[in-house]
């Protein structure tokens, strides 16, 4: 009988516009598509990407959504989504994690909204979850919610996965509700980062905060241990090798060729954000064209699907993204070519295969990045071909990718100059090269991914049985790090569906007699 794996994201793997449901594309999305499907059922909570006022129309989307695609949806408003995903997530959070403190912006009232959505998906949670169920929370959005659920049901089996890297300490201490942040994440059982240099500041960074002895592979917490560890992610392996044996990724990939006929092809795909460093690489780009006598005979590729479009910076970004790229292409066109094809938008999952696989060379230049899947989606897609990727050193896929050529994406010539020494490189050399990686990256893919986090929280090597003793050892330097403690995060005494969750998950109407997830 599979195990009920409720995954709970900011945003569902759908999103709903009009009478259209139409399947989301990012990371997380492609990560759990691998999940296999005899071993654990799938329900996803999250929100549907748009706000919807009316509450007839609210009701009808939660069941299209929950009868066709198992999702549970959780409805915000449109004040919400400016404080709570624009704002508070998007605008704070999300650039300290990245680094970049001077894009740090932030008001008191977004965290009143950031706490009341956490507790808003937590009472969906704790609505959906059954006995021995297992639950999933992803990413900094929900970041308070583990902890939430923790204080409602003691017994619930809570992994946390965040996608992004954590900085160190010095950095993250910048947030105004940093304590409470972390504190939330220490309601799960087990938190995994793709790579350990998050993890070590991670535990630094409690330690620092909240006063906790913390140990590399797990943090004492009242009544449990948060176990940690470090789970690279990786692509939809089977996906990317059904679609390169079909016959419409023949098609495609043979019109490309012809439209670009004569071209060394150099891509580059991500969301616009001012994480992904296309500023720096544009620059890099023409350090590369000045110093060229082919112009002519090279194409860069730029796809980049908007992203975040409500957020002034990232407003700002496009605006300027833009304008480089006409500049570029006006100071550098001839003839014959303009050197960069710029697409602001999505295209298809099986164009995106045919360009990974037509292209020479991926030029994948983060200023940082919690992993990033394009690079591997690239490597996946080097069967027959012989691309080579260019990586920046700062994306967590840098610790994996062996056979990278690694860049410091602010270093723009020495970007231009490995660009030049990757087009000389014989076939040979870039097969070379590319073959190991995608052994690698085909067999290290998002099932197993999944798989190891998965069987990790379900029988991970710090029980919770470890976590009275190592209380009572003296772990904590200070018991009350901050007033209130995790549970209650929320600024409320008690959860609100308390009482009602316990009868639920446990069946009974006792309160503290929680059996959920007893049995791993
Ligand atoms: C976050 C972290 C981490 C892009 N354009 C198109 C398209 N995509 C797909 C790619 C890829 C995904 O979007 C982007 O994933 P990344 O990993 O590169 O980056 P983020 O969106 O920032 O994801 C990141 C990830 O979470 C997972 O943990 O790796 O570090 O920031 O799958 O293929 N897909 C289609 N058309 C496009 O035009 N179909």
């Amino acid at each position: 009988m599979p195990n009920t794996l409720i995954n709970v994201s900011n945003r569902l793997p759908v999103t709903v516009e009009e009478d259209r449901v139409t399947k989301s594309s990012g990371g997380l999305v492609a990560a759990l598509e691998g999940l296999p499907e005899e071993q654990y059922k799938t329900k996803w909570i999250g929100w549907p990407g748009a706000a919807f006022p009316e509450e007839s129309r609210r009701q009808e989307i939660a069941r299209k959504l929950a009868e066709e695609h198992g999702c549970v949806a959780v409805f915000l408003s449109q004040e919400e989504v400016t404080a709570f995903y624009e704002g508070f997530s998007n605008s704070s959070i999300w650039p300290l994690l990245h680094y970049l403190p001077n894009y740090l912006r932030y008001e008191p009232a977004w965290w009143e909204h950031y706490q009341n959505v956490n507790r808003t998906f937590a009472e969906k949670v704790l609505e959906t979850v059954h006995e021995g169920d297992l639950v999933w929370v992803h990413d900094y959005q929900l970041m308070l919610l583990p902890a939430m659920l923790r204080a409602a049901a003691p017994n619930l089996k809570i992994g946390f996965f965040l996608h992004t890297p954590f900085p160190a300490y010095e950095i993250f201490r910048c947030h105004p509700r940093r304590r409470e942040l972390v504190a939330g994440m220490l309601g799960a059982n087990r938190i995994g980062f793709h790579a350990f240099g998050y993890l070590r500041h991670f535990c630094s960074t409690v330690q620092r905060l909240l006063g906790i002895e913390t140990e590399l592979t797990h943090i004492p917490s009242k009544g449990h241990n948060s176990a940690l560890g470090v789970y690279p992610i990786g692509i939809n392996a089977p996906k990317f090798e059904q679609t390169l044996d079909s016959k419409e990724f023949h098609r495609r990939r043979e019109k490309f060729r012809l439209a670009h006929e004569g071209k060394r092809l150099v891509v580059s795909v991500e969301r616009m954000d001012y994480t992904k460093g296309i500023l720096h690489r544009l620059e890099a780009i023409d350090n590369f064209l000045a110093g060229s006598d082919k112009i002519d005979a090279i194409r860069f590729i730029f796809v980049s699907v908007p992203s975040r479009e409500g957020i002034e910076e990232y407003q700002h970004l496009v605006e300027e993204v833009e304008s480089r790229v006409g500049q570029l292409n006006g100071k550098y066109a001839t003839l014959l070519n303009s050197p960069i094809h710029f697409i602001h938008g999505s295209i298809p999952f099986v164009d995106l295969c045919a360009l990974y696989a037509l292209a020479d060379i991926a030029l994948v230049t983060p200023l940082i990045d919690g992993m990033n899947l394009v690079a591997k989606e690239f490597i996946a897609c080097q069967r027959e071909n012989a691309g080579l990727l260019i990586l920046s050193e700062f994306a967590g896929a840098a610790e994996e990718l062996f056979n990278a050529l690694l860049v410091n994406p602010y270093d723009s010539a020495a970007v231009a100059g490995t660009l030049t020494d990757a087009l000389a490189l014989p076939t040979e050399e870039r097969r070379n090269r590319i073959l190991p990686m995608r052994e690698r990256v085909m067999r290290y893919d998002a099932r197993h991914w999944a798989r190891s986090f998965i069987d990790d929280l379900v029988s991970g090597p710090i029980s919770d049985a470890q976590a009275r003793p190592a209380a009572e050892r003296g772990c904590y330097r200070h018991q009350r790090p901050f007033p209130g403690g995790p549970g209650s995060i929320s600024g409320r005494p008690s959860f609100p569906t308390h009482r009602r969750a316990r009868r639920q998950l446990t069946g009974s109407g006792q309160e503290g007699v929680g059996t959920i997830g007893s049995q791993h």
